[in-house]
């Protein structure tokens, strides 16, 4: 493998969204041997139990180190008095301050860019096996497109909801379905940190193939989804947990009815968007 030269946004400032591989031993070791990417598949059982509820959670993929390693990068994009250089090559960053100074809560896409372990993140063997076992149909290992990144941190004593939604709503990139979620977990989550909760079954749900809701959605309204359930779906609305442990990532279809709670301690994920390569 060549090794990486990124071309500059600025003078001095890499944008490593230039760089279509893993960057040598940064996050993992790059595959050589092709027979080495089936390591990372998914057992028939797990790629059964995702068509079952819609998801499939508590993959490990992270060590603690490595999770740690990332949340210092995740810590410089929220701090204003340190600014990283290539701040203006996320397509979208929000932050907003509550009360102490590190109750920041932070939203943000194309982190991939700024740093060599967002980049490598979406590089994953991990990622990238299972993403190619569940989106085609033979369930056989593709290349699969990086469509995607984004950033969330949930600040400490927080009392905002993400409602009941599905991604489908908000990004309808392929028809029919050919994309999913992969979510990392970059603490533990838990009840009282806003982990995220599952409805299963509901992947399922739709109306003529397109999402319950397809309008502009309004995230603080957690229960806003419920007015157009069926009198069935009501009944099916049971929502599991998913406690992810650090390091650990869940894969989501783009139908299933996801949200999460306020939190009373502080949460950081991260999430990428997979699709089907159709080239090959
Ligand atoms: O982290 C959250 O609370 C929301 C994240 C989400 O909706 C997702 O990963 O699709
Ligand atoms: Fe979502």
């Amino acid at each position: 493998m060549s090794v990486a030269v990124p071309e500059e946004f600025l003078p001095g400032v890499p944008d490593f969204s230039t760089v279509h591989h893993s960057i040598e031993n940064y996050l993992f070791k790059p595959i050589t041997d092709l027979k080495d990417w089936a390591k990372f598949k998914l057992t028939d059982q797990q790629i059964e139990q995702y068509w079952k509820d819609g998801y499939l959670l508590n993959i490990p993929v992270l060590s603690h180190d490595q999770c740690d390693r990332i949340n210092e990068d995740v810590k410089r994009l929220m701090d204003d008095t340190d600014r990283h250089p290539g701040i203006d090559m996320l397509y979208k960053h929000h932050t907003k301050k509550s009360g102490q100074s590190n109750n920041v809560f932070l939203h943000c896409q194309g982190q991939w860019r700024l740093t060599k372990l967002f980049h490598d993140l979406v590089f994953h063997p991990q990622f990238l096996v299972p993403t190619s076992q569940l989106i085609n149909s033979d369930r056989t290992l593709k290349k699969v497109r990086f469509w995607h990144d984004q950033l969330f941190v949930k600040p400490p004593k927080n009392d905002k909801v993400v409602a009941w939604h599905q991604d489908y709503s908000l990004w309808t990139k392929t028809t029919p379905i050919k994309h999913l979620i992969v979510h990392v977990a970059l603490d533990n989550q838990t009840e009282e940190n806003g982990a995220l909760y599952y409805i299963p079954g509901s992947h399922r749900w739709n109306r003529d193939g397109g999402p319950l809701l397809d309008t502009e959605l309004d995230f603080e309204n957690m229960d806003i989804i419920k007015t157009v359930l069926t009198e069935e779906e009501r009944a099916q609305f049971k929502p599991v947990c998913g406690n992810l442990k650090k390091g650990e990532i869940s894969l989501h279809h783009p139908l299933v009815v996801h949200g999460s709670y306020g939190n009373r301690y502080k949460r950081v994920s991260l999430k990428t968007n997979e699709i089907k390569n159709n080239n090959k």
